[in-house]
């Protein structure tokens, strides 16, 4: 496996000096935050990002995301333009080094979370979503402003976009996913790129909106559309893992296994009896996941893709963007090198 970690560039709090400190560090996984979805991206900025990288002994080689345009997800007349911006985009990555590209078919929102910031006994805090506050929620009538979210919507654009998406519904949205992936994977072919979608987070429908990569079932039913090793998934264990139903080695073990895994996101829940659900430290028991058996599907299955530590805690004091700080994402690396090392030595005796 490729370790690898999120930076969200010049910005970003955690530099990448202190993240080529963590052992086993490889990978930036990051993108062009200055340009809007369906924009071309500049050539500079990718080359720019590729050398800051290279300086600290590290190698820009996985994007996350190449936002889809809602206009793609809703099959709107200009959806060949902004395609043909995508596969623009996949192109100037792959000439700047990218091998993988993460992505996802979220309606309007990315992730969705109630709080960001719930203090643990310890002091520690996280990023959670609680039922109760979400009942009471309405991303037309509230200041919803969560860190996944695009903030440049309007309340008029964001009503106007849940009534179109409640217009196609989950059908709808299958079907411009099709359409999406037929013009979009020959691309990533011809560049030798892996296209790997983000599951929806939370795995269910959200403010009424449809969601469908949410389950094995959906997630079988999405690598069917096109068959290709660069039609793959980011496998989010997180993400994934809030939906009792979802069983996350079994399906880790399986798609592995089939090469139809890119990147693997990697961290921990603790689902709440509500349904509710909470960020927990990585280490299994912590929450609901075992990492254990995450890792040991992916070694015995021979994984050779990205792994990076997903959201961690805020401990230590450290403030910044939420899920994002350097202390808890680094424990999470150290934590999956060691179960990695274990696994394989374990495996190769
Ligand atoms: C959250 C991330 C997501 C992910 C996108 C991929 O922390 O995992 O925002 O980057 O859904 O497009």
């Amino acid at each position: 496996m490729k370790l690898s970690f999120r930076w969200y560039g010049e910005t970003d709090p955690v530099s990448l000096e202190y993240i080529s400190q963590i052992p086993g560090m490889r990978s930036i996984v990051s993108a062009v935050y200055e340009v809007k979805p369906g924009e071309v991206w500049p050539e500079e900025s990718l080359a720019k990002m590729q050398a800051q990288c290279a300086a600290h002994g590290l190698v820009f080689d996985v994007v996350e995301s190449i936002p889809v345009h809602e206009d793609i997800k809703l099959g709107r007349p200009n959806r060949d333009a902004l395609l043909e911006v995508y596969c623009e985009n996949i192109r100037r990555c792959a000439r700047h080094g990218v091998k993988c590209v993460t992505y996802n078919f979220m309606p309007v929102f990315d992730w969705t979370r109630t709080q960001l910031d719930k203090k643990a006994p310890d002091g520690s805090t996280s990023l959670v979503m609680y039922w109760e506050q979400m009942e009471g929620l309405d991303p037309l009538k509230d200041d919803i402003n969560l860190p996944g979210w695009d903030a440049s919507y309007s309340k008029e654009q964001i009503r106007e976009l849940i009534r179109a998406y409640g217009e196609i519904g989950e059908e709808g949205l299958w079907e411009n996913a099709a359409y999406f992936l037929q013009k979009v994977i020959p691309t990533a072919e011809e560049c030798g790129v892996v296209m790997a979608i983000h599951p929806d987070d939370p795995p269910y429908p959200i403010f009424g909106l449809p969601r469908i990569i949410t389950s094995e079932k959906n997630l079988d039913r999405y690598l069917a559309l096109y068959d290709s090793p660069s039609n793959a998934l980011c496998l989010c264990t997180g993400s994934l893992g809030c939906a009792k139903s979802n069983d996350i080695p079994a399906m880790v073990r399986k798609y592995s296994a089939a090469g139809r895994i890119g990147f693997m996101h990697i961290r921990n829940v603790q689902i709440l009896d509500d349904g509710s659900f909470e960020e927990r430290a990585h280490l299994s028991s912590c929450g609901s996941l075992d990492l254990y058996e995450i890792v040991r599907a992916l070694v015995e299955t021979g994984f050779d893709g990205y792994v990076r530590p997903d959201h961690g805690r805020m401990i230590w004091g450290e403030t910044g963007k939420p899920g994002y700080g350097l202390y808890d994402r680094a424990l999470g690396a150290t934590y999956l090198n060691g179960l990695f090392e274990a696994c394989e030595k374990s495996l190769s005796k």
